[in-house]
């Protein structure tokens, strides 16, 4: 009976922390400005055609409702070459928004508005444009909850708490743009990262991809992956770039499906810094330092995979929850705990398995129901985030998971279609008609 409510959990708890870091409920390292998180953003993307005064006349709606603009940009519209596009954010609590918003479509080009909290009818689920906006989710971590706390040994444990705080600030105050800072791993951290490192190395060659292991010791020449020494995240990071134009950036801890997997559409990689309790090193529920270097790391630096990765954030970007609930889903039995072929044989390539020495073998072995690549099916699987995986989905190659991905997800209704610029970083968003 446990075992089944713990089946229909499914996904990580969907809700916020109150920044759970040891100082209840007090919003440590918050770089957000008084009065503004992310529930209350609301951005409005409009259009005015090329007259004067056509601006100043849209402002002037929102002047007239009391509503204060904390961000005003202008971009030429990328639908409309006759056309520019204005972006503004504002807090949707004021009591002038709704005929606000009303007056504007009736007078501008085009308006599309994309809110946090999705309350409001036929807007568009809120989603970053830009590789800095990233920066906002920074304090948006989600809870542990009860599930994992059962399962976790760390939480009784008053020194490993006070360590995770110190990992969980130096996400909290990261900016885009900045360097990770570097971590002095203690004696004991090294220590369970050595028992990872060396029972994994021993069965990389027989049941890892073909991918990891041809990364793995370019990882180990560069980066100092070694036994006795935990990598740099900015190493990595950096590593990374060179190979795909991937990125790291630090997180506290777990970010909600849509916030987790929009850092994917801008090939950014939200990587936790600390490392799993000493108690428990072959098997933890929860993404750590071992989890991300030694079973991520190596596949983004695929350039495959790399794009495979980021078409699953680009698809999820404004998309309705229920569709990034089924991408989170594709993620997790692909990027997290997938199998391919290769060779005739089957191979891991999923980072919770090439992370787990316990799990890495398990997969492998008649036990788990092993099914074939088809996303309309699994993107509706229901999986345990606490235990190994009864069920495994098998791709034929990155190329073949791809493209079967990218044709389901031509099925998430959206009222626009995205393309990634690498030059700005950022997201131009293109009209679907
Ligand atoms: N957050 N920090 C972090 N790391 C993950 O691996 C992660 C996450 N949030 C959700 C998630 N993974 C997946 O299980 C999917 O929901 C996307
Ligand atoms: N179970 C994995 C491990 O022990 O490394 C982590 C999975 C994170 C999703
Ligand atoms: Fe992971």
């Amino acid at each position: 009976q446990g075992q089944q409510s713990k089946m229909d959990a499914g996904h990580w708890p969907e809700k916020r922390a109150k920044l759970d870091n040891g100082d209840e409920g007090q919003k440590t390292g918050s770089y957000l400005k008084e009065g503004e998180d992310m529930a209350g953003t609301m951005e409005v993307i409009f259009s005015v055609n090329e007259e004067v005064g056509a601006l100043a006349k849209a402002l002037r709606l929102f002047e007239s409702h009391k509503i204060n603009l904390t961000h005003i940009e202008s971009r030429p519209s990328k639908r409309n070459r006759d056309q520019y596009e204005f972006f503004v954010r504002f807090d949707p609590n004021a009591a002038g928004v709704k005929p606000a918003l009303e007056a504007l479509r009736s007078s501008a080009a085009s308006v599309q508005v994309h809110s946090r909290d999705t309350t409001t009818e036929d807007s568009v689920p809120w989603f970053p444009r830009k590789i800095s906006d990233l920066d906002r989710f920074a304090n948006q971590i989600l809870s542990y909850g009860s599930e994992l706390d059962s399962d976790h040994p760390g939480f009784t444990d008053a020194v490993y708490r006070a360590r995770r705080k110190e990992f969980a600030d130096i996400a909290f105050n990261y900016k885009h743009g900045q360097p990770i800072p570097r971590v002095e791993y203690t004696e004991q951290e090294i220590n369970t990262w050595r028992q990872i490192f060396t029972e994994l190395r021993k069965l990389y060659p027989t049941h890892a991809c073909r991918e990891h292991n041809y990364v793995f010791p370019l990882l180990m020449e560069n980066c100092g992956f070694r036994e006795d020494n935990i990598p740099q995240l900015e190493d990595v990071s950096n590593f990374l770039k060179d190979c795909t134009g991937f990125t790291l950036r630090p997180v506290a801890g777990l970010l909600s499906s849509r916030d987790f997997l929009a850092g994917l559409a801008f090939r950014v990689f939200h990587s936790t810094q600390y490392i799993r309790h000493h108690s428990k090193p072959l098997y933890t529920p929860e993404p750590d330092v071992c989890h991300e270097l030694l079973g991520h790391a190596p596949l983004f630096a695929d350039p495959s995979f790399a794009q495979f990765s980021q078409e699953i954030g680009l698809a999820s970007l404004g998309a309705p929850d229920d569709f990034v609930m089924k991408l989170a889903t594709l993620y997790w039995f692909t990027v997290e705990f997938g199998l391919c072929r290769q060779d005739g044989e089957v191979k891991a390539y999923g980072a919770g398995l090439l992370s787990s020495f316990g799990e890495l073998q398990y997969c492998l072995t008649d036990k788990p129901d092993i099914r074939p690549f088809e996303p309309e099916k699994i993107s509706v699987t229901k999986y345990p985030i606490t235990e190994y995986q009864p069920i495994y989905f098998v791709a034929d190659s990155f190329q073949d998971a791809k493209e079967k991905v990218r044709t389901w997800s031509h099925s998430i209704p959206r009222p626009f279609s995205v393309h990634y610029n690498p030059y700005t970083q950022s997201v131009e968003i293109l009209d679907n008609k």
